[in-house]
């Protein structure tokens, strides 16, 4: 009986079990969102994601000759805290031991505010910041911290190069912040080309970088977006043109405003995003 029902509540579509450090890529669900919201999913993104997997076809939409099903993915499961305080500590519990065994890891959220715990624990020399928005307005809503603010802190607190890429709306304010500080650069889709990123990059994707079009699943829309053949061939160039990646995330997917399988085109990206970092890895 046990084994006519096995629990498959993971991401990886491969039959790998091993260990960590033979994985070509691990997972780790960071499923939070800061304010009790209308929009608060009532399933985690990680996990609605690892329900919907069984619905993808295995073929890679970037080589013609590789399937998902062939990558050695090791889903960790979601970082749990027992409250919102100890989101922080339990995150760099787990990215210090990521870190240490220089692990290839994939983090899934969620709230893109929580990027700020992964970016405080990794510190890259640079960050590439994929989204329709900035996220670096002084407050919103009268608050210093939350998913409009902080890549803002970010820049106060990390010592970091940023490469913004797709951002269409943002604020005066913002604009003229970017502006002010010579670390930050503001990239077309079609200035990758000229990129060469040494030392540690980690890459940060908001979904809502794609068009609504593609992609509804997630609260704040912004039209005049990529599609979702687009963004996976900016992925391989910035892929090409990166030397070190330390570290990626795939935010605000949100399972609750889902009613045409988004959850596919997420997965998609996820498995694309595997494939390339663990081509990346064989090649180096
Ligand atoms: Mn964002």
């Amino acid at each position: 009986m046990k084994d006519l029902l096995p629990l498959q509540l993971d991401l990886s579509l491969s039959t790998f079990r091993g260990e960590v450090d033979q994985a070509d890529v691990i997972v780790i669900g960071v499923p939070y969102y800061i304010k009790a919201s209308s929009f608060n999913p009532y399933i985690k993104a990680s996990d609605a994601l690892r329900i919907m997997k069984n619905y993808v076809e295995d073929n890679s939409l970037l080589f013609q000759d590789r399937y998902y099903s062939s990558i050695k993915i090791l889903d960790l499961g979601d970082v749990y805290s027992r409250d919102y305080d100890a989101i922080q500590t339990d995150i760099a519990t787990i990215v210090k031991y990521v870190i240490k065994r220089k692990l290839k890891a994939i983090y899934i959220g969620g709230e893109h505010t929580f990027t700020y715990y992964l970016l405080k624990c990794y510190k890259p020399d640079n960050l590439i910041f994929l989204d329709a928005h900035l996220d670096m307005k002084d407050s919103f809503y009268h608050d210093k911290f939350n998913n409009a603010t902080f890549l803002r802190r970010i820049n106060e607190e990390v010592d970091l190069d940023i490469y913004v890429i797709g951002a269409r709306a943002y604020s005066q304010d913002e604009f003229e912040y970017v502006r002010r500080n010579d670390n930050i650069y503001l990239l077309d889709p079609k200035d990758i080309a000229n990129l060469d990123l040494r030392g540690e990059t980690y890459i940060s994707l908001d979904i809502d970088i794609l068009d609504p079009t593609y992609m509804s699943s997630t609260v704040y829309l912004e039209p005049g977006g990529i599609d979702l053949d687009a963004l996976l061939n900016l992925l391989k160039t910035i892929l090409e043109k990166v030397d070190y990646i330390c570290g990626f995330d795939i935010m605000e997917y949100n399972p609750r405003l889902d009613r045409i399988s988004d959850a596919i085109t997420v997965l998609r990206i996820f498995y694309e995003v595997s494939l390339l970092l663990t081509l990346k890895r064989i090649n180096r």
